[in-house]
């Protein structure tokens, strides 16, 4: 085992963007979401503030995707590390995630900071990188893809209907805020096996629609323009699953009824997906 340099750690600390991973990271594991080495995060870093703190030039080793990424080509990014603990994180930050750039002509990782004694990024790189490039070009200011295994979601895969349409109502159902937060609605691709380019196809197409898609018996992504909005999607997401689990074997009183869910997206000023309301 890498002795952890407890100076090291503190100065990593100091950069904004390795900071913001660290606590996130902890954040998600002190949630419950991220037992054992579960969950993943991926954030799009600019180069300039990146070179305010490392040397861009200076790459440390060269690592080969999957698969070639040219959408992706010249962009930099910090993301965990593949077995990594989040647990860990903000007590090793090097150790636990990496700075890589996608090397000009799309086919090489250069490793900047960090993925110490030869750590490789997260197992689920092809679903962040296609997902990045999908939400991209929905949104240039998108920066964050967030992977974890959000307990109440999670449970709610197994009893709730697995149609988009369907779950996507029942969830902004459960917290008055939730229509707003996400009026675009839920993704859901079948389960499948993780780590794979497959996974990460299926997930990225949802993506070209949907900030947000789920992995039934697994897990969810979150996309955003931050660590906040990406996180706070997920968030909201978890919290209308913990009210739907929380009620889900007793009697239904009252309910936010679909003409409120309405007034609601216009008061709000957002459109929710068509199809999803009759009113
Ligand atoms: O182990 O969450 O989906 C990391 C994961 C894989
Ligand atoms: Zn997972």
């Amino acid at each position: 085992m890498s002795t952890v340099n407890a100076d090291q750690t503190a100065k990593a600390l100091e950069i904004p963007f390795i900071k913001e991973m660290s606590e996130i990271t902890q954040h998600m594991w002190r949630n419950g979401w991220d037992e054992r080495n579960g969950g993943n995060v991926s954030y799009i870093l600019d180069e300039a503030e990146v070179a305010r703190y490392l040397d861009i030039n200076h790459v440390i080793r060269v690592i080969e995707p999957a698969f070639p990424v040219n959408e992706l080509a010249g962009k930099y990014f910090i993301v965990t590390g593949s077995g990594k603990y989040f647990k860990n994180v903000i007590h090793d930050p090097s150790g636990n995630l990496g700075i890589l750039r996608v090397s000009n002509d799309g086919t090489k990782l250069e490793l900047l900071w960090g993925l110490d004694n030869d750590a490789k990024p997260t197992s689920e790189l092809a679903s962040h990188f296609m997902s990045h490039i999908e939400r991209l070009k929905a949104d240039p200011n998108h920066r964050v893809v967030i992977h974890n295994h959000a307990t109440n979601v999670l449970a709610m895969t197994f009893i709730h209907d697995l149609d988009e349409a369907k779950f996507t109502k029942t969830l902004w159902e459960m917290c008055t805020e939730c229509i707003v937060v996400f009026p675009d609605g839920i993704g859901i691709i079948p389960w499948m096996v993780p780590g794979s380019s497959e996974i990460g196809r299926a997930t990225a197409e949802k993506m070209k629609e949907y900030h947000s898609v789920i992995w039934p018996q697994h897990g969810i992504f979150g996309t955003g323009t931050s660590i906040d909005e990406a996180f706070g999607l997920i968030e909201t997401i978890e919290k209308a699953a913990q009210i739907y689990m929380l009620i889900a074997h007793h009697e239904i009183k009252q309910r936010i009824t679909e003409r409120e869910l309405s007034d609601l997206a216009a008061a709000f000023g957002v459109i929710p997906r068509p199809g999803i309301l009759s009113v």
